[in-house]
């Protein structure tokens, strides 16, 4: 059995000692000539754009809504909303903020985000796996489906829905067998991005919120790169927010009005906003 000792030798304490005294030593005597200089971050290092915003407009929000899901369908917002036995599905109109109609979703959901294709609304829920499906315009519910792992956001390009899971990955499922079509992989250069949340699909882009955080990461559906980043800090004043799950969440983009609605959990306010490039 070799012969271990876990206290360091005399010798060996004292050596350690002196290269910290001589590393010291060459610290403060040559200031800036042998340190490293800070790098300057390369192109290839540096993390996508950012961008700012203009306020176009607000509008009232129901400060009860736990926003989970954000569309701009037919001239009015559909709004999902979470927190077991307070999930919902809303017709809000945009101009008052007053909800046009409601469905309860039953206890034990937690509804998570929606998006709407082919005349019907997609729900997801948090944890149980679950989706439903209601019409779009009487909110009857027409179906339900499943998928594996969590539900955060949902949207959908037309063809799929493509849905959020709080990490970096966001799936594509067919609408028909909700089989996943495709994953994509989210980052900013290398660095991953994940927590990603609501989602909106916007001229060919997926924006998606990202939790606990003011701003939007612009994603490229194709390769899941972030091009940019909607810095939207500052947007609704804290003092004004109480709970420290009200955060900004909510996107929903008016495709025909080239109209941009961001708002959050627990918000007064729904923003028009115009992202400045
Ligand atoms: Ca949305």
């Amino acid at each position: 059995m070799p012969n271990v000792t876990l206290i360091p030798s005399f010798t060996n304490r004292w050596k350690a000692v002196l290269l910290l005294g001589l590393a010291l030593v060459v610290c403060q005597c040559q200031p800036g000539s042998t340190a490293e200089p800070a790098k300057a971050p390369s192109p290839e290092n540096a993390g996508a754009p950012k961008y700012g915003y203009q306020i176009v407009n607000i509008w009232a929000h129901d400060p009860h809504a736990f926003t989970q899901g954000l569309v701009f369908h037919e001239g009015k917002l559909l709004e999902s909303t979470g927190e077991e036995g307070r999930s919902s599905l809303r017709r809000v109109e945009l101009e008052t903020g007053k909800i046009l109609k409601k469905n309860d979703v039953p206890v034990p959901y937690f509804a998570e985000g929606i998006a709407v294709l082919n005349g019907k609304v997609y729900q997801l829920t948090w944890q149980h796996e679950l989706g439903f499906i209601y019409d779009a315009q009487t909110f009857e519910r027409v179906g339900d489906f499943k998928y594996e792992g969590e539900g955060w956001g949902l949207t959908t390009d037309g063809q799929s829905l493509i849905i959020s899971d709080g990490t970096n990955q966001i799936r594509f499922l067919d609408p028909a067998s909700f089989r996943v079509t495709k994953t994509i992989t989210v980052a900013d250069n290398k660095r991953a991005v994940d927590q990603l949340n609501e989602l909106e699909w916007v001229q060919g882009e997926i924006y998606a919120n990202v939790w606990h955080d003011e701003k939007i990461a612009v994603i490229n559906p194709e390769t899941g790169r972030v091009t940019a980043w909607i810095d939207l800090t500052g947007l609704m004043p804290a003092e004004e927010l109480q709970d420290p799950e009200a955060v900004l969440n909510g996107i929903a983009y008016d495709q025909a009005g080239s109209r941009l609605f961001v708002t959050g959990k627990l918000w007064p306010r729904v923003f028009e906003i115009k992202v400045k490039r």
